[in-house]
């Protein structure tokens, strides 16, 4: 069964490259102590062999706590780690043939960094769209100007899945993107980077309040 995507729910990114203090599946448990709805694995250096058992082990974790687990870029990894999704940027696997493979009872989020961009996951047929960079972030590279809140506003408004607003979201600014349309708020360095991560997530909660 595809799981349900929780509105207002905070989605956490684990990540290895800024941090290391923490594995993936020990940052998963800190963030859904800490609230987080929803996991999104995304490791872009390790072997196939590492990703997958990293996969398994973070599955556990969300298995246990009934938290949907996405994978970022990795159709087969999320496939045979029996995840509950995969999430794809612009140039990844086309989101129909991850379809195709998927099935409908996956999730599959797909990214976005306009409105015209979106417009089209939604066509081709997406669970929800992840749209950023909404303000500054030093976490992943290369990035345009950020979103903003106004042009978010702008694309869910005339959209109808499930918005994923990501990028240099924190507890002082998670507030506006809610307020804004966003669905989910999605985060990893507030988190992740946090001296504690399951208290940051806590953080973030209240501050959307
Ligand atoms: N896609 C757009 S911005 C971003 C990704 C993966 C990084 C978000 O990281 P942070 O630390 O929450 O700004
Ligand atoms: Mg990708």
């Amino acid at each position: 069964m595809k799981l349900e995507i929780k509105k207002g729910g905070i989605c956490v990114i684990t990540d290895s490259l800024i941090q290391n203090r923490f594995t993936h599946e020990k940052l998963a448990e800190l963030a859904i102590k800490g609230g987080a709805s929803l996991i999104q694995l995304r490791e872009k250096q390790k072997s196939d062999a590492d990703l997958f058992e990293i996969a398994q082990k973070v599955k556990v974790v969300c298995n246990r706590f009934k938290i949907p687990f996405i994978i970022n870029d990795r159709v087969d990894i999320a496939l045979l780690s029996g995840a509950d999704g995969v999430h794809l940027g612009q140039n990844d696997l086309p989101i129909v043939v991850a379809r195709k493979i998927l099935g409908e009872n996956k999730i599959i989020g797909g990214s976005a960094g306009s409105l015209a961009e979106a417009k089209q996951v939604e066509r081709d047929g997406a669970d929800y769209i992840g749209i950023g960079h909404i303000y500054h972030t030093s976490t992943k590279e290369k990035l345009s100007e950020p979103l903003g809140l106004e042009k978010l506003k702008e694309i869910t408004s005339q959209i109808s899945i499930p918005i994923f607003a990501i990028g240099g979201i924190n507890h002082k600014n998670i507030k506006p993107v809610f307020l804004a349309g966003a669905s989910v708020v999605a985060v990893i360095s507030c988190v992740v980077s946090a001296e504690n991560p399951e208290l940051a997530m806590k953080e973030l909660i209240s501050s959307c309040v």
